[in-house]
């Protein structure tokens, strides 16, 4: 039997085990299928970007690791992204930053436009991908010091809202140009290494500047805006300005959406807890979906308990729609495009375990106060042939079923990768 066939046989077998459970296998993949997961540009090269050649420097992240290949160039970057998204069932988009800019020239980050982007927007067309977009806060002279948008002196944050704005018209082109709205997510690094003395002037300078940022309406059809928090950084261990107390206040008094990340909160704090504390309030919301390892670590995603939970806390309330999962890690250890890969399928798996559940059946349970019930459902839903299901998608979709696709990273890595 080919694996194809074997592939097939399984996954009929698997389907009649969901039907007994009530779960048509068939809608969970149509439902799976419509999921875009935004995929981080910066994964590729350890969140350096083309604007200098001296790569990450300051805003408190970091990526550590020296594996070769790393992508030098756009035209590099796009073509390891290329044999990723060939590896992953579905269509996607792309997370960009500002700095991934191909300018040809040094262009001040306040004076970037849609034109530095093209080769990008020309790519994503050719590809069917969806664009994101981030205005970068780090890795520049200017916030050298730990401070951006909340910097006491009004000329730096004046050089930063007009990189906000610069940012935001990137954006709503990239939406004319791809008919799908570019979520533009923000994020900036400003804290404190000790503890302040004045926690407030920083957060009302911050909540200015970014009012002043978001002035101009954009037309959702194109634009949506997002606003990250963060619980520390390396250098702002004491105090950051946008926590996300801070950004929930703003995200929903301004009606912005609000980023959660997983890797910015207390070690034993999760998003996926969150995510329905928040919808209750906002219209959408951007999710950042990382592994935090013992703090902000930025690990590849991996099939763990949270990762389901994430999963399940969007796909059971049906916000399949109203949340953005984007994607955050950046792991300079191994391959960075199986990274890319682990990640990306990892997500998507999660989500189709969370599809394949009786939910309902699991919520009647619940309101009947049969808890021995929900328990043991829960627990033998986890032994479900699941994995079947997934072969199944993949090879339907015409992506590698199991570890096939570490062969062509293998590959890859062999004749492109390793002469870098
Ligand atoms: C940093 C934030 C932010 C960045 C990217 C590169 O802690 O998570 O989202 O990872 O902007
Ligand atoms: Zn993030």
């Amino acid at each position: 039997m080919s694996q194809a066939q074997s592939v097939e046989k399984a996954y009929e077998l698997a389907k009649q085990r969901y039907a007994a459970l009530g779960i048509d296998t068939d809608k969970a993949m149509e439902s799976l299928r419509k999921v875009s997961i935004s995929l981080h540009c910066w994964q590729g090269d350890d969140v350096g970007g083309f604007e200098s050649s001296e790569g990450l420097t300051g805003g408190g992240i970091q990526a550590t690791g020296n594996y070769p290949g790393k992508a030098r160039t756009a035209d590099e970057l796009r073509s390891d992204l290329d044999l990723v998204y060939s590896m992953i069932p579905g269509k996607h988009r792309l997370n960009l930053h500002a700095i991934y800019l191909e300018a040809g020239k040094k262009v001040e980050r306040n004076e970037i436009k849609p034109e530095h982007f093209k080769n990008w927007v020309d790519w994503a067309k050719a590809n069917g991908l969806g664009l994101d977009f981030n205005p970068t806060f780090f890795s520049h002279p200017k916030a050298d010091d730990g401070f951006t948008l909340a910097h006491p002196d009004s000329g730096i944050r004046k050089f930063w809202i007009e990189h906000g704005i610069a940012c935001r018209k990137i954006s709503e082109a990239f939406g004319k140009q791809l008919g799908t709205p570019c979520v533009t997510n923000v994020w900036i690094p400003d804290g404190y290494k000790d503890i302040p003395v004045d926690r407030v002037a920083p957060r009302e300078r911050l909540c200015q500047a970014l009012d002043a940022i978001f002035a101009e309406k954009i037309d959702q059809k194109y634009h949506l805006d997002s606003v990250e928090g963060k619980l520390f950084g390396i250098g702002s261990e004491s105090f950051v300005v946008g926590s996300h107390d801070f950004y929930l206040g703003y995200a929903v008094s301004r009606n912005v959406l609000l980023t959660l990340d997983a890797g910015h909160f207390h070690p034993t704090e999760v998003i996926s807890n969150k995510i329905s504390a928040v919808m209750c309030f906002a219209k959408e919301m951007l999710l950042h979906v990382s592994r935090p390892v013992r703090w902000d670590s930025d690990h590849v995603v991996i099939l763990d308990d949270e990762l389901l939970a994430i999963a399940q806390e969007i796909v059971r309330p049906g916000y399949t729609e109203r949340i953005h999962i984007g994607l955050d890690y950046f792991d300079a250890s191994i391959n960075r495009v199986a990274a890319w890969v682990i990640g990306t399928r990892n997500m998507l798996k999660a989500l189709l375990s969370a599809m394949l559940e009786p939910t309902d059946k699991l919520r009647s349970y619940e309101l009947d106060g049969d808890f021995t019930s929900r328990l043991a459902m829960l627990e033998e839903l986890k032994s479900m042939p699941m994995s079947t299901v997934w072969d199944y998608y993949c090879l339907k979709a015409g992506v590698p079923v199991g570890c096939e696709w570490l062969a062509k990273v293998k590959d890859y890595e062999a004749k492109v990768q390793s002469k870098r």
